[in-house]
């Protein structure tokens, strides 16, 4: 194994330090939401304790505070992906709130009917529903790339799909039920041989690799801060300055106009346009400490290391007999789904959880993904840089004793 100090990094996380059921708990279900280490808990806690105000809109002491931190966090989350302006990166409760931005401020602008999007088999259900609302409403067609049986999309099929009625292309860059990584900057390159605008569900990404919007010339990329670190309600929308500029807004309110008179309103700039109303400004300030907390540690190193903690797992795993592992891509990142043969993954979820491992097992929203493979459901275990190669084995030893049980 690299020479990554676990031990120290998860001294930063203190709710790993719990036991849950008496037993040392073993925290597996990164994916669904990572943990928090203290320089979040801390700086939230002191916004809350000596900022709390809200922004933007107050010229007194504490307001000014908070948009000065509000802020901070914005031009923070613009270094950490590389974005050319902050103007590009609009606060938004998470991914699914930023795709449903885009397909409703884009799509129902500039999308219409027999137009056609292309999505990927292996979508979350926030990068499906929000394209098939809109093909609903405009009658486009939603176009669908295919995967292999080791979930790995068929990229010279989705070649095939661009076409001059392409309108849009919404893709996953790493599938939180698979984990599979896909090549999403030869995708980019592709659809913008046509002219089309992608966008890139990073939700799974960005903990586990580092993102330059830039170098991967995506027109949109959409990530929740709860995956990375941070809490629940931050997240961030990335979209190009040109591109926002001609989009709709989203919701109408507060903070995002210039004028308002009863007969006409008129827009305020980006990113205001798109946040219209007080945002989650202790959880985007979060997001912000989340980002210092990344850049203090070795990332390429971490992602090294979790790495070498999946391709262990996926050895382990796939040594019981009665173990099937769903999603075998020769390129992944974080994620082990698996079934057991003649097991409920939720009998698998509960055993494990009495043993203090939470894993998550049900379809992780990606309900075509458990149809393709035919199974109802998938025990899935998600790692973080805070994992450890015993956890690995605890895990193992529990699926045995699942079997065992269950024989
Ligand atoms: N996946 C999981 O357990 P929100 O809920 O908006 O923060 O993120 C939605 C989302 C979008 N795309 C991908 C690839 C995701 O993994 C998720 C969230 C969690 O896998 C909860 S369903």
């Amino acid at each position: 194994m690299s020479n990554w100090d676990v031990e120290k990094i998860r001294r930063d996380f203190p709710v790993l330090s719990q036991k849950v059921n008496g037993n040392p708990l073993v925290y597996l279900d990164n994916a669904a939401s990572s943990q928090v280490p203290n320089i979040v808990i801390e700086r939230g806690s002191e916004y809350l304790k000596n900022e709390h105000s809200n922004i933007h809109r107050g010229v007194h002491y504490l307001s000014q505070k908070a948009t000065t931190a509000y802020e901070g966090a914005r031009e923070k989350v613009k270094r950490f992906i590389n974005a050319r302006d902050v103007k590009e990166c609009i606060f938004v409760r998470g991914c699914t709130e930023g795709i449903n931005l885009v397909a409703y401020g884009y799509g129902r602008k500039f999308v219409g009917e027999g137009d056609e999007i292309i999505i990927s088999a292996m979508e979350h259900h926030a990068n499906i529903v929000p394209w098939q609302m809109l093909a609903e409403e405009k009658g486009c067609v939603l176009r669908v790339i295919p995967m292999n049986q080791r979930g790995e999309l068929i990229i010279d099929e989705y070649e095939a799909m661009l076409n001059e009625r392409t309108k849009f292309v919404s893709i996953v860059h790493i599938s939180n039920a698979l984990g599979t990584l896909n090549p999403v900057k030869q995708m980019i390159e592709s659809a913008h041989k046509f002219g089309v605008p992608v966008l890139v569900d990073a939700a799974q990404s960005v903990p586990h690799s580092i993102i330059d919007v830039q170098d991967l010339d995506c027109d949109f990329l959409t990530f929740s801060g709860h995956k990375m670190f941070a809490p629940t309600g931050s997240g961030v929308l990335y979209g190009k300055q040109e591109l926002l500029e001609t989009m709709n807004p989203f919701m109408g309110g507060g903070d995002m106009i210039r004028t308002v008179t009863f007969e006409k309103t008129t827009y305020a700039g980006l990113p205001n346009k798109f946040e219209a109303g007080t945002p989650a400004i202790a959880s985007n300030i979060g997001l912000g400490a989340a980002i210092d907390y990344l850049n203090s540690i070795d990332r390429q190193s971490a992602i090294a290391y979790e790495h070498e903690l999946v391709e262990y797992a996926t050895e382990k795993l796939s040594a019981i007999e009665g173990v099937k592992l769903i999603g075998t891509a020769r390129e992944k990142a974080s994620v082990v789904s698996f079934t057991i043969e003649n097991v409920h993954p939720h009998d698998i979820g509960t055993i494990l959880d009495q043993q203090g491992i939470a894993v998550r097992a049900g379809h992780h929203c990606a309900q075509p993904v458990m149809q393709f493979f035919q199974v109802p459901a998938t025990a899935r275990a998600s790692f973080a840089f805070y994992n450890t190669r015993e956890e690995v084995d605890v895990l193992a030893d529990a699926v045995q004793k699942v079997i065992e049980v269950f024989a």
